[in-house]
């Protein structure tokens, strides 16, 4: 597999790069393309360029920088207070991995001398491309940090509002697929239902899945909702007040406690919503936690 590094790219470029993960630029020429009378497919982002900075690295999606409101209305069902209040965040480009972080990365930074030759449990489930599980936020740094030391770019886990921010992918709905989800989008507990919305699918995986099993959000990202909540860089804070609002993690409050997004396969969809928080110590590794690398561009 070629291996790529950042690139500035344009809109055609870009598509062209997300290509060349798997087959050469070349293959892409738009010249001499028939003119097709046939309506324009839906377009996909523009701004998917896709980075891998090693064979063994994750692949990273490029996160354009841009503004939004973190948190969650105040209408919103299912919200806790620290959830608000609801502020303007505006964030540079950074790069967030499409996924969360596989078992067969993880193996492959102990293989590697990495990640303190901390080999977590799979619970029996497998590992290979489900996500990495049993791994605190004090495993989670061994891992970005391996990954900077061997690609000499600047990874981290990503703040809590480059989380939400990509999470969102622009939406101001509960969940990146609008009011709703459902168990053939997202890896969470289907005997629950979110606002009678339908999310009771009565479908119940009981376990993490492989990673990109479901269609990606509108930046490209896979598995935001569900499958194992996510560790950010951010010290817990019961709510936004005082919070960061240029997209760099909060360094001050509880930070015994760091914050974990996204929900999991064991949580109802409620506990999935892309405004959602929970908090647990650093060293809690629990089978319903991973995390996924961010880096910052360039
Ligand atoms: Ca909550
Ligand atoms: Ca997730």
């Amino acid at each position: 597999m070629p291996r790529l590094s950042y690139l500035s790219v344009t809109p055609l470029l870009s598509a062209c790069l997300l290509v060349a993960v798997i087959t050469p630029c070349v293959a892409q020429a738009p010249a001499n393309r028939p003119v097709s009378t046939a309506p324009a497919p839906t377009p996909t982002p523009v701004t998917e360029a896709i980075i891998k900075d090693c064979s063994d690295c994750p692949e990273m999606v490029v996160i354009p920088a841009g503004s939004f409101m973190m948190g969650s209305p105040a209408g919103e069902v299912g919200r806790d207070a620290d959830e608000g209040p609801v502020h303007r965040v505006t964030l540079q480009q950074f790069a967030l991995g499409k996924t969360e972080v596989t078992f067969a990365q993880w193996d492959a930074c102990v293989a590697d001398g990495g990640c303190n030759g901390y080999r977590p449990s799979d619970q029996g489930w497998g590992r290979g491309t489900r996500p990495v599980i049993n791994v605190s936020w004090n495993d989670a740094q061994t891992y970005v940090q391996w990954l900077s030391r061997k690609t000499g770019k600047r990874y981290r886990l990503p703040s809590e509002a480059e989380w939400e921010y990509a999470a969102r992918g622009g939406t101001t709905t509960p969940f990146h697929t609008g009011n709703c989800v459902n168990t053939n989008q997202a890896n969470y507990d289907g005997t629950s239902d979110y606002n009678n919305c339908g999310a009771k699918t009565g479908q119940s995986r009981k376990q993490t899945i492989a990673v990109g099993s479901f269609p990606a959000n509108a930046y490209g990202l896979h598995d935001m909702i569900g499958n194992v909540w996510e560790w950010t860089q951010d010290c817990w804070n019961k709510d936004y007040s005082g919070a960061p609002t240029d997209g760099s993690a909060w360094k001050t409050g509880a930070c015994a406690q760091r914050v974990l997004r996204g929900g999991s396969w064991i949580n109802s969809p409620l506990l999935t919503r892309a405004a959602e928080r929970s908090g647990s110590t650093a060293e809690n590794r629990s089978f319903s936690n991973g995390f996924r690398a961010a880096r910052t561009l360039p």
